[in-house]
């Protein structure tokens, strides 16, 4: 077979948070098809790395009141520890802020301004007074102009999704000291996007990978580029060539990551990097979210294309996450934090890949409850694939110690081979999932045939006929150890040395489950899996609800709503036309409003604070659009706003006509 070397990246975390759930969902799938086409005997380098800069990382390092660089090198062993521990292993892992990828990422610059698709220009953006700074992305807060919700300054995470480019954000005010921002005049260097609509309506339609990257990449062109800010106000990021006043954008630095890190794999391992990235298209692969679809299938390769690189032939993009049916949402605690959670705890991280990779098709959303999981470890892990493994270690062992040395049956083989072959089908077309389930159907197959055959049985009567059975068994261990190790490559590595051997499972090839393991002597097995106790799982559905409740408290102090929300209260500015006392009240007053050309009885509790006299004229503001209600008999539709102790009522600062609504 001729090998094509490949390479196959995953997004790069940022350095200003803990590994979490929503990571795994694109690394442990970018793992298992790593691992699977080097048992299909390919040539494959699997990078990935930390992203340190831009402001993510240097908003939380203020909050915690230490360096960028110190943040990032502790976020990045932390990342880089908690992959290894699920066996999500990278040939390497590198930084963003370091030497190569600086390096690299001037010179893509540099090309890109020396072929003219870099300009300057005088731009409006956000400015905080009092902060006296520029407010480059995350530092500026305020509404999507799209979408009306609430947004980032250079993202509209919560709503349409949309990049946003620096200014236009709208109702902007500083994440720091949350005063409203203004606009300031900045020069900024812009790369010419809108030059690449003809490049990328050629390139995305081949785009190998998920379909969703692609349509969505395709629409995105359709509805126009524009050129892009690549430019930022701030001290930490990778100087601008030529500008030592600004950095360039985050997103330019970081994909270029990619390229850095395999350079400095290559390095290491005396390979050439050029391999990978020099071509007319490049052998790479890059998985990733589905909320960065834009930056990799739009930015990436025209800023690829445009500095003379080879463009990536693939993208596969990873579903949503939900948690226990609910968006996954560290603030509302729908989280499970990979080490605190799970690791620490001594939970199997084969359980968890396994969950993430049989649960649904990479592409679509992907639900986690410690109630399913428990479900799917005891009847699929264990129930079926753990148990017949462990009859047959366990029947061999007890009649015949060896294998037996009999001739395996045509049918066991043909099986073997079809589950293979739909594996690897499955793999090559991004079905994760499918692969899985191919996979278990040869262990269902297998519990199937032990439990008709029943050897222990047979070999009351028929030693040669047992012998058979149990050799029909060991073949297919021997074939389930091999096909799972992309899977669980843990559990595989002990099944392997349960069948007798002492070298490694993952350095050979899958069509090795159609070979014949040489006859040895089996140790005595022990069962491969352990099911999950309901104790277990109840304490880990406590740890879950609780945190949700935990931040639902939290939320209740200061719930974040959508400008939509606040636009559906119509408040306005009324006028009080007159005030009565409610016979057998003490608290209560009744009000008549003039809400604009309407006159508006409400019932008030601010007789304690207020005469008639002093009300009647005043200017206030009232809910308009409360639902009525029956206060002592009367009807009262609408709410006077007051605060503090006294009802203190709030009054314009200048008149203003009665009806005029609040905004
Ligand atoms: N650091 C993480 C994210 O937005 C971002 C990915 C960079 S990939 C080049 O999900
Ligand atoms: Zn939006």
């Amino acid at each position: 077979m001729t090998r094509h070397p490949m390479l196959v990246t995953c997004g790069l975390p940022y350095t200003n948070g803990r590994c979490h759930l929503g990571h795994l969902r694109t690394y442990v799938p970018a793992d298992f098809y790593v691992r699977f086409l080097r048992r299909l005997g390919e040539e494959v380098v699997f990078i990935c790395g930390s992203d340190n800069h831009g402001t993510p990382i240097v908003v939380s390092a203020e909050e915690e009141g230490i360096s960028p660089r110190d943040l990032s090198l502790r976020y990045h062993q932390h990342f880089a520890d908690s992959f290894s521990r699920l066996s999500v292993n990278f040939d390497h892992f590198g930084m963003t802020d370091g030497e190569t990828n600086t390096r690299r990422t001037q010179a893509i610059v540099q090309r890109l301004i020396d072929r003219g698709y870099v300009y300057r220009k005088v731009i409006q953006q956000s400015y905080c007074p009092k902060c006296e700074r520029f407010l480059p992305d995350r530092y500026v807060e305020g509404i999507c102009p799209y979408c009306g919700v609430p947004a980032r300054g250079d993202e509209c995470d919560q709503g349409c999704g949309r990049h946003l480019e620096p200014g236009e954000i709208k109702s902007a005010c500083c994440k720091v000291c949350r005063s409203p921002a203004e606009l300031r005049e900045q020069e900024h260097y812009f790369f010419r996007l809108s030059e690449f609509k003809d490049f990328l309506l050629s390139y995305l339609p081949d785009l190998g990978g998920t379909q969703i990257a692609r349509n969505y990449a395709l629409g995105w062109v359709k509805e126009g580029l524009h050129d892009w800010c690549i430019t930022r106000t701030l001290d930490w990021g990778v100087k601008f060539p030529g500008n030592d006043n600004l950095v360039v954008y985050v997103w330019v630095d970081a994909p270029i990551g990619y390229i850095s890190f395999t350079e400095e794999w290559a390095e290491n391992h005396g390979k050439d990097w050029k391999t990978y990235w020099c071509g007319d298209t490049a052998p790479v692969t890059h998985f990733i979210g589905s909320d960065i679809i834009y930056h990799h299938t739009i930015f990436w390769p025209s800023m690829l294309r445009g500095a003379g690189y080879g463009v990536p032939q693939a993208i596969v993009a990873s579903g949503m996450l939900k948690v226990n049916d609910q968006k996954f949402s560290k603030s509302r605690g729908y989280v499970v934090w990979t080490n605190e959670d799970y690791l620490d705890k001594g939970l199997p991280a084969d359980y968890l890949r396994y969950y993430l990779l049989s649960y649904t098709s990479h592409t679509r959303e992907l639900n986690f409850s410690w109630k399913i999981f428990q479900e799917r470890v005891n009847n699929e892990v264990v129930g079926t694939l753990g148990n017949f493994i462990y009859r047959t270690l366990y029947f061999t062992r007890k009649f015949f110690v060896t294998f037996p040395d009999v001739p395996v049956d045509g049918i066991i083989l043909a099986q073997i081979r079809h589950s293979t072959d739909v594996m690897e089908e499955a793999v090559r077309g991004y079905e994760f999932k499918s692969a899985v389930d191919a996979l278990m159907g040869l262990a269902a197959y297998g519990n199937t045939y032990i439990q008709n055959q029943a050897p222990w049985q047979l070999v009351k009567t028929d030693q040669d006929a047992a012998a058979r059975v149990i050799r029909n068994c060991l073949q297919l261990v021997h074939a389930l150890a091999l096909l799972m190790e992309p899977v669980m490559p843990e559990s595989a590595q002990r099944i392997w040395e349960m069948m007798g051997n002492s070298d490694r499972v993952d350095t050979y090839p899958l069509r090795e489950a159609l070979e014949y393991p040489s006859s040895r002597e089996l140790p005595a097995p022990t069962p491969p899996f352990v099911k999950m106790e309901d104790d277990r799982i109840r304490d880990l559905e406590k740890l879950l609800k609780k945190r949700v409740e935990e931040a639902m408290n939290k939320a209740k102090k200061t719930e974040e709503i959508s400008i939509d929300e606040f636009g559906r209260m119509d408040i306005r500015i009324g006028k009080i036309l007159s005030a009565n006392r409610v016979k057998g009240s003490k608290k209560l007053l009744v009000l008549s409003i003039d809400i604009g050309g309407e006159e508006r009885q409400v019932v008030s509790g601010i007789a304690e604070f207020y005469t008639v006299e002093d009300l009647i004229g005043k200017e206030v503001a009232i809910l308009v659009n409360l639902a009525p209600a029956r206060i002592f008999g009367l009807e009262s539709r609408g709410m006077i706003l007051a605060a503090g102790d006294k009802a203190s009522l709030l009054i314009p600062l200048h008149p203003v006509e009665a009806g005029t609504k609040i905004r």
